[in-house]
């Protein structure tokens, strides 16, 4: 399985293809819809989650709403286009165009905590807009897009993810608290910040409420579960096909994210050992099971059939209201940082994210293991594996 994307903020549109997605799989641009109304959810968001809409449109690999086999492309329009036409046109423009557009105002006080300033220096632009207009996180989007494709084939075989809030900046989820699970999604989505512990979540809206008031941002804490997998996906033999660290990298690709907890995670490093592990037991009807599930579902850098448990931190929006100090890089003197419209939190978002990117990964790792062109294919290469598993 491989996927790219391309495409700019403020662009006629973002895109991406998908390939080695078997046939058979049900995907229509409803469903990609769907999955985009979830990314813009969440108290916090700016007003351009209100303004902006997502067309999709699936151009290719999908016939009467089943996978082919082929590249599944899938776009995702923007409604905004036609006020920055000129400003992004791909083709040259005539420059009195351009000349007495505000939006066109060259952007030259970079904003710390984004890619503006290095983004510069690297590519060698005089100011941000080109930099900004692919770091942003716009462009995940289309992540969630071919995140939707992804697990639309995890579902056929039994395998549902659920993402979830633990923690807005200081205010979490008290441990111990029971995990949401796929018929929960419903209630989690209609939650102002997608957090499954109700005492938790008023908390967390009071936490966005007093931010908002300070010109403040703030980040926090997502966690991504997937039902139904099969022990080995991923393997122990190479550094690079754990699951662990692909599951790792995937989240640290998404923007703003800061740190990535497998299962316990940094907690399990501070229990003692007889505290740390699952102990494999028999249960009532003789199964070999987990007495306890610290370890998030994956040891060995493979998944061992229990509930997969992974954590993705966000720092706060970078693009504080209470703008932050930077220079102004076309007089070189001290300045304010630029603040465009923005989100005060957009941690719920970023759990529907970095559920479209463990559902790529485990795509991909259920490709890898179990291969088929069709899904009844995988499907069968799964049944047929565990029904032969020793030692059970
Ligand atoms: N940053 C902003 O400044 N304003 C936003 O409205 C905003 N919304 C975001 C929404 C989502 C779903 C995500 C995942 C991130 C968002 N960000 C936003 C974060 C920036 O994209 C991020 O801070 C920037 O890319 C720099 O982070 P980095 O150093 O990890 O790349």
């Amino acid at each position: 399985l491989r996927w790219l994307t391309a495409g700019e903020s403020h662009g006629p549109a973002l895109m991406g293809i998908i390939e080695g997605v078997p046939a058979g799989v049900e995907i229509t641009s409803g469903h990609i819809a769907d999955s985009l109304a979830r990314r813009r959810l969440g108290y916090g968001r700016g007003a351009r989650m209100k303004f902006e809409q997502d067309v999709v449109t699936i151009l290719g690999g999908v016939r009467h709403g089943v996978t082919q086999g082929g590249p599944v492309a899938v776009q995702v329009g923007n409604t905004e286009w036609p006020k920055w036409e000129q400003i992004m046109a791909p083709d040259p423009v005539d420059p009195e165009l351009l000349a007495d557009q505000a939006r066109n105002a060259p952007l030259t006080r970079p904003r710390p905590g984004h890619a503006d300033f290095t983004g510069m220096q690297k590519y060698g632009f005089d100011e941000a807009r080109p930099v900004l207009e692919r770091a942003s996180a716009r462009e995940t989007a289309t992540r969630v897009a071919m995140g939707t494709v992804a697990a639309q084939f995890l579902k056929h075989l039994g395998i549902e993810l659920v993402s979830h809030t633990v923690s807005i900046a200081s205010v979490s989820v008290p441990d111990g608290r029971p995990l949401p699970e796929p018929a929960d999604v419903i209630a989690l989505d209609a939650d102002p910040l997608r957090c499954f512990d109700r005492e938790t979540s008023d908390a967390m809206v009071a936490e966005v409420d007093a931010a908002h008031k300070e010109g403040e941002t703030l980040g926090g804490v997502v966690e991504v579960l997937a039902y139904g997998l099969p022990p080995g996906l991923g393997s122990y033999v190479h550094w690079d096909r754990r699951l662990d660290s692909r599951l790792a990298a995937a989240l640290m690709g998404i923007q703003a994210i800061k740190g990535v907890e497998v299962g316990d995670g940094f907690r399990t490093a501070a229990r003692r050992g007889s505290a740390a592990h699952d102990e494999i037991v028999r249960d009532e009807d003789g199964r070999i099971v987990r007495a306890s599930n610290r370890a998030g579902g994956i040891e060995g850098g493979m998944s061992i059939g229990d509930v997969l448990r992974v954590r993705a931190a966000m720092k706060p929006i970078a693009t504080v209201p209470r703008a932050l100090k930077t220079i102004d890089v076309s007089t070189g003197e001290p300045a304010k940082a630029h603040h465009q419209r923005s989100d005060v939190c957009a941690v719920p978002a970023a759990g529907v994210v970095a559920e479209a990117m463990v559902a790529l990964v485990l795509a991909e790792a259920v490709t890898e293991k179990f291969g088929g062109d069709s899904v009844a294919e995988t499907a069968r290469n799964i049944k047929g594996y565990l029904d032969n598993i020793p030692a059970s």
